[in-house]
């Protein structure tokens, strides 16, 4: 799986809960550290590994294309069930860094035929309109294959989801309501509307 979103969306945060949850069904996971553009990104990785006690694999200063084709074969050898690969966040107007993406995308491919499996937009529930424009540049460089809509928690309430779906139909996988290891549930679109209308 990759991940990716712009800067800040909750991305490492939500692979850390998504660790948890993969661990909890009994899913060998290992953690791609493709965030190479600065130190403490991988250091914020390698704090969630911990936490939920799975493998790691980074390279300092590396490319982070170079980054996630390592973590792949390394998933394979050691007969992992998932590999999770973090990007940097970027917005979709930097398109030498949409390039990088798309070639990370490609670079997994290589490693595995078929990969990656999910491509996962992380998005911040509180961006309100602009939420369906990232939606939409992301999936159209990647070909996205579900979403991630944190930050619930707060007074937000995601009511751009409904113009998403309209717009482009991709699956809500889980939403983030808090900063710690727990916080993530599955998403219940019937909820969800509900909770919207209250
Ligand atoms: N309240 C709340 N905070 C969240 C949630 N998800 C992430 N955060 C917070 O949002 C901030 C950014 O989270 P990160 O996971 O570092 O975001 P990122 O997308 O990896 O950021 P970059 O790698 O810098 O692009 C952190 O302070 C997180 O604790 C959530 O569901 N609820
Ligand atoms: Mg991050």
């Amino acid at each position: 799986m990759m991940v990716v979103g712009v800067n800040g969306a909750g991305k490492t945060t939500s692979i850390g809960k998504l660790t948890r949850h993969l661990a909890d069904a009994n899913a060998k996971v290992l953690l791609a550290a493709a965030d190479t553009f600065r130190a403490a990104a991988r250091e914020q990785l390698s704090v969630w590994a911990d936490r939920a006690q799975v493998e790691i694999v980074s390279q300092e200063g590396g490319d982070p294309s170079a980054v996630t084709f390592d973590a792949v074969v390394a998933g394979r050898a050691r007969g992992c069930d998932v590999v999770i690969a973090d990007t940097a966040g970027r917005l979709p107007t930097q398109l030498h860094l949409m390039e990088e993406l798309k070639k990370i995308k490609r670079t997994i491919g290589k490693a595995q035929e078929g990969a990656p499996h999910e491509v996962l937009l992380v998005v911040d529930g509180n961006t309100g309109q602009n939420a369906l424009s990232q939606v939409k540049s992301f999936d159209d460089a990647l070909g996205l294959t579900g979403l991630i809509v944190t930050k619930l928690d707060g007074t937000a309430k995601g009511g751009v989801l409904a113009a998403i779906a309209r717009e482009r139909a991709i699956p809500v996988y889980f939403i983030g309501v808090g900063e710690k290891l727990e916080d993530l549930q599955t998403f219940n679109a019937r909820e969800f509307a509900q909770a919207l209308l209250e």
